[in-house]
């Protein structure tokens, strides 16, 4: 079975509070709240058995929580991404820093102009990655994509995208075979041969859970899928995320696991 050994977060920054939205769940960031919902994300992670590397917060760039996004990292490799949003676009510089503690220079990869690609749009299957091409990551981000896990024996296929931000705010794998699927995701052949489990529209959110060393963590405030997640045998924590939902950003996007 996968195991993660280590995760890195970065404390959000002041300036969270101007950060993207797509105003799907409206209101402002109050920073204080997200203070207090970071150190509880953290702690749940550190009861799944992980050691938590925690980043200083950086002013210069107001998403920069959502660590998911500059970087994808594999068991084999590190692909420092390219972020798709032109104001996100330098977070790549800072985690690379980061990502360097870990992974040895000659397995630290990286996307180029022209392609963007964001790490929220990677879903790691076992030794296959599927990548949702979207409107942070194009064409030419997956082709680099593919080619360097290629060198390192994974696999990777396309997923488009039509109405989500990123391929894991609809879709995500929770190992053994099981997928939880919102939206666009529900009937997409792509997935068919998964154990597939529908998150209603009112939950939509939520479809955006954590698997961590056999624990499953769930947004706070979705009974329908947290009762989904308990039935497939999985042990949950919840934590909320409310301060980050207003940003488009769940529990995948504020965090590294690997
Ligand atoms: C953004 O629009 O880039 C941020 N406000 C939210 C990023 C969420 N990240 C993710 O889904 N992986």
């Amino acid at each position: 079975m996968r195991r993660f050994n280590n995760v890195i977060v970065r404390r959000p920054c002041r300036a969270m509070v101007e950060g993207i939205t797509s105003g799907l769940y409206p209101g402002k960031p109050d920073y204080s709240l997200a203070l207090l919902q970071h150190d509880a994300y953290i702690e749940a992670l550190k009861k799944c058995g992980v050691s938590v590397t925690v980043l200083p917060a950086d002013e210069n760039y107001p998403d920069s929580c959502f660590v998911e996004d500059p970087a994808v990292l594999t068991e084999r490799c590190a692909i420092i991404a390219n972020p798709g949003a032109p104001s996100r676009n330098g977070e790549k510089e800072s985690i690379e820093e980061a990502v360097r503690s870990f992974y040895p220079e000659d397995r630290i990869e990286h996307i180029t102009f022209p392609g963007a690609l964001d790490g929220g749009d990677v879903m790691m299957c076992g030794d296959h990655f599927f990548v949702g091409r979207s409107a942070r990551t194009n064409e030419e981000g997956l082709r680099q994509f593919s080619t360097i896990l290629a060198r390192y024996g994974y696999t990777c296929s396309e997923v488009r995208l039509e109405e989500v931000l990123h391929l894991k705010t609809g879709v995500n794998y929770l190992e053994n075979n099981n997928l939880l699927v919102s939206g666009e995701f529900i009937n997409k052949p792509e997935f068919e041969s998964y154990n597939r489990f529908v998150i209603p529209e009112d939950e939509a959110y939520a479809a955006n859970c954590i698997w961590v060393n056999g624990t499953v963590i769930v947004p706070e405030g979705y009974p329908e899928v947290l009762r989904t997640v308990r039935s497939m045998g999985y042990d949950t924590i919840t934590v909320d995320t409310s301060e980050y939902r207003k940003l488009d950003g769940g529990l995948s996007c504020l965090s590294l696991r690997f």
